[in-house]
């Protein structure tokens, strides 16, 4: 393996950045039914946050700056914040038997509870949901400590899922009030990436058979948002996939959820195999970008992290070098890490999966490198499918 390249540290302060790295577009949120800044974090409930925060820093070289448990005086759970850039995990475990993040954990396994999202205004963006039929989980409320003052609402979406809504410009606290700021668990290696990534790119939901257009009209109907062109349709489905997939996203394209419904098959859907295995519907997937994917998947790797293999045939299909051109890399350093590559009108993308996170085969991370594409990877589909099913086929589950 290369050495990291040395390339520009993205830091907060260079949104401009940032976006680029998601797809994001300009638009003016102001005139939006249902305005969203951004993601503003992802609540996780897992077996054991204590242990998860320090693989998530090892492993996904993130930061941990807050905490709260029963040492503040929370008796039930024990939540670790952990940053990337702009990409903020939650990790949430049951100090209790009774607890609600040990009993979500005995049904789902670890998983993600709540995409919280950051809007200008709660009690407006609450009531627009509602009056659109979405289910209200938790009216609008201040949560208030020394730093200030954040208001929260949630409303629910697929599976035991939920969105928060979230206004943090009234508060400087280190996450949210209750919480105490907290050292990073790990020293970061001086000569690896300072950060694997900078943000969330999407978030990928799996729903029941014949539920994805339900799903994708709640988000339409109750967040305003609309479709973006990629999509698995039956066509692709039925060749290989085994899915069908739609992507719905807000007007800045900095929020985007592709959400995949299982199609009927041969072989058992790998969408199939996550609904049994989690026990419902819920988050599949989440892409986090990366400004350097080299080096990211080489510090994830050598802290063990695994990933999707991709076969040697991949890369020396002779379609795949045509289409593809030029990327900033030769393709033999794609190759030696089994990165895949796409490209589309708008440019080209680098990705690579991990395996699942957890024993149970549910959730997984994407790395993406965006340079223009604002797509998926749809040229991956069929090789990234054909991963997958090889994994699962090892797991007994095809
Ligand atoms: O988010 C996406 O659409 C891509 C492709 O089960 C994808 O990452 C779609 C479905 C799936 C795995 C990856
Ligand atoms: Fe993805």
């Amino acid at each position: 393996m290369t050495q990291a390249i040395d390339r520009p540290e993205i830091t907060e302060d260079h949104a401009d950045d940032v976006d680029r790295l998601i797809g994001a577009v300009a638009h003016d949120i102001a005139g939006d039914p249902f305005p969203v800044k951004g993601l503003d974090h992802v609540r996780f409930y897992v077996g054991n946050a204590k242990q998860s925060a320090h693989y998530y820093s090892t492993a996904f070289g993130m930061t941990c700056v807050a905490y709260r448990g029963p040492e503040q005086g929370y008796r039930d759970h024990a939540e670790y914040v952990l940053i990337s850039g702009s990409a903020r995990f939650v990790l949430v475990g049951g100090v209790h038997a009774r607890s609600e993040a040990t009993q979500h954990y005995a049904r789902h396994g670890d998983g993600i509870v709540d995409i919280a999202l950051e809007v200008p205004d709660v009690d407006k963006a609450y009531q627009y949901a509602i009056s659109q039929g979405a289910t209200g989980l938790q009216e609008p409320q201040d949560l208030t400590d020394e730093h200030g003052t954040v208001r929260v609402a949630a409303i629910a979406t697929y599976g035991e899922t939920r969105h928060t809504l979230i206004d943090r410009s009234k508060y400087t606290g280190p996450f949210l009030p209750g919480f105490v700021a907290r050292d990073p668990i790990v020293r970061r290696d001086p000569v690896g990436p300072k950060r694997y990534f900078q943000a969330v790119d999407h978030i990928v939901g799996n729903v029941e058979l014949g539920r994805m257009d339900e799903w994708v009209a709640f988000y339409k109907r109750v967040m305003g948002f609309t479709n973006m062109a990629e999509f698995i349709g039956d066509d692709i489905a039925t060749d290989y996939s085994a899915l069908m997939s739609k992507v719905v996203a807000n007007g800045t394209r900095k929020v985007k959820f592709p959400l995949n419904e299982p199609a009927i098959s041969q072989r058992k859907s790998q969408i199939d195999e996550y609904l049994e295995f989690y026990g419902g519907p819920g988050a599949q997937h989440i892409a986090v970008a990366t400004n350097d994917i080299i080096a990211s998947v080489d510090a994830m790797r050598s802290a063990g992290v695994e990933f999707l293999d991709t076969p040697d045939s991949y890369y020396d299909d002779p379609e795949l070098r045509a289409r593809i051109g030029e990327v900033r890399v030769p393709i033999e350093e794609l190759k030696a890490r089994k990165i895949l590559v796409d490209r589309d009108e708008d440019g080209y993308l680098l990705q690579i999966f991990t395996a699942p996170v957890q024993d149970r085969p549910t959730v997984f991370f994407e790395l993406i490198e965006r340079h223009g594409s604002l797509g998926f990877g749809k040229g991956n589909f069929k090789a990234l499918f054909e991963a997958i099913e090889r994994e699962q086929e090892r797991r007994g589950n095809l």
